[in-house]
């Protein structure tokens, strides 16, 4: 090793501090924090959520602070938007978009998105409580439960309408992959609007660049084509069309999926919403109860034998949508799979043509034809994903594994800042640099290599 090379324990408190000034960087008024300065200026639900794990490593009221500012944002009927938006003249547009006030139930003093995002909360709750004392876990607990619970019950009376334990997203958003090919693969087979078909096929949707705000920071070959940029914002239109009312638009066309990742999400945060409950003495709802049950079995439907691989599931029609992605790992990370499905998720993510090429874990498996190296949620590797197969692979016992994806996912951040997302062949980064989740969780992720020598 040369002498400017630093050993990596060395670099370590560097890559902290570095990590610390990028979340103060993304700071706004001392009470939440945007996911990128410019391409992203609002607050995000479960990016909000995986910032305040990182936080809650070196000031757990900050990371506090965070949860209750996306909370300002519950409606009330218990939804948890993806998106509390930013006040000020700059950001009109933006709320104008959404126009959270169409619904009866947007809270008044606040403009936010009409759609949610992963249950990444209680698992942030559980993380920052972890850093508390026992009495000040407890008021911690305490000050958020009601809103879990809300939200845990609103996910299961609105989202799962045929009691069937699968929650159905209704735009690409929720799901946090927005062009994640198991749901563009869907849209463009059933769901394309005439007027992107016609745009599409007269190369119209060129002129679409010079209004998106993404492709002014990040290069175009790194974001959604102009096409599916299109349909998601025609996918955004009918749902603000029928007032975000589930009823309305249950009883029109609607564009439903039972995501993976999301119910994988949700089986763990209603774990730890059951450990929230315990540590404060509440009973839960019975219902509740019962529905978390039943999702731990359902998510077992979503499992295709011949494949060897957990799938999305079509609402409508109740058939797998049979193309892989990342979130075929993601009930590792659920934590009530089998030992033997464990297994072969594993083996998965072992094998090189699929999930393991040089810097994994690729957001869509080499071999398809969808991969795109720099494509957004169609190929490259973002360090929220790898942070959620490491927590599974470990309560799987599969620690030397996750050891080794989290030295790989450091080692991206390392080599080249904290990028929005890498390339899975050659570790290049892509998107925006000084993004908040990458940040967040370098921190959580070296944390958790020092506890474990
Ligand atoms: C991306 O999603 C937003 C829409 O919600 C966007 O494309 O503008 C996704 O990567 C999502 O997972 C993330 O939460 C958000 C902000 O980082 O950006």
């Amino acid at each position: 090793m040369s002498k400017d090379q630093k050993a990596p324990e060395e670099k370590q408190p560097d890559l902290i501090s570095e990590a610390k000034e990028v979340l103060a960087k993304n700071n706004r008024d001392d009470k939440y924090t945007v996911p990128a300065d410019g391409l992203y200026p609002h607050q995000w639900l479960w990016d909000s959520a995986f910032i305040s794990i990182g936080m809650s490593h070196y000031d757990t009221y900050r990371a506090q602070k965070e949860i209750l500012s996306i909370l300002r944002g519950q409606w009330a009927n218990g939804m948890i938007p993806n998106n509390v938006l930013s006040a000020g003249i700059a950001y009109r547009q933006d709320r104008e978009i959404w126009r959270s006030y169409v619904s009866p139930y947007a809270p008044d003093n606040v403009a936010t998105s009409g759609i949610t995002q992963p249950p990444m909360l209680a698992e942030a709750v559980v993380r920052i409580g972890k850093k508390l004392s026992k009495t000040e876990r407890r008021t911690w607990y305490g000050r958020v439960y009601q809103a879990l619970v809300n939200y845990h019950q609103w996910l299961y009376n609105e989202r799962d309408p045929h009691h069937e334990g699968l929650t159905l997203q209704i735009h690409p958003w929720e799901t946090g992959m927005d062009n994640t090919p198991s749901w563009m693969y869907e849209m463009h087979q059933h769901l394309l609007p005439f007027w992107v078909r016609i745009a599409k096929a007269t190369k119209l949707d060129k002129l679409f660049t010079y209004i998106r705000r993404d492709v002014r920071y990040s290069a175009p070959e790194h974001r959604m084509t102009n096409v599916d940029v299109m349909a998601l914002y025609s996918v955004q239109r009918r749902l603000r069309r029928k007032q975000y009312d589930i009823q309305r638009l249950l009883n029109h066309s609607l564009f439903a999926i039972e995501d993976l990742a999301f119910n994988s999400i949700f089986i763990r945060a209603n774990h730890h919403l059951r450990q929230i409950a315990k540590t404060i003495g509440e009973d839960l709802p019975e219902d509740l109860i019962a529905n978390m049950r039943l999702t731990e079995k359902a998510l077992e439907q979503l499992w295709d034998a011949y494949s060897g691989q957990y799938y999305c599931r079509n609402f409508a029609t109740h058939k797998l949508i049979k193309v892989p992605t990342i979130a075929t790992l993601l009930p590792l990370y659920a934590g009530c799979i089998s030992k033997e499905r464990a297994g072969q998720l594993v083996s998965l993510l072992k094998t090189s043509r699929q999930f393991n090429p040089k810097y994994p874990v690729p957001s869509t498996p080499i071999h398809s034809e969808f991969f795109d190296e720099f494509r957004y949620w169609q190929g490259p590797t973002w360090v929220n994903m790898n942070w959620l197969i490491i927590d599974g692979l470990r309560q799987y016992k599969e620690d030397e594994l996750a050891d080794k994806l989290t030295d790989k996912t450091l080692e991206l951040v390392k080599n080249h800042g904290f990028y929005e997302y890498f390339s899975p062949l050659s570790g290049e980064p892509a998107g925006v640099n000084d993004f908040s989740w990458t940040a967040a969780l370098t921190i959580d992720l070296l944390n958790n290599q020092k506890s474990a020598k």
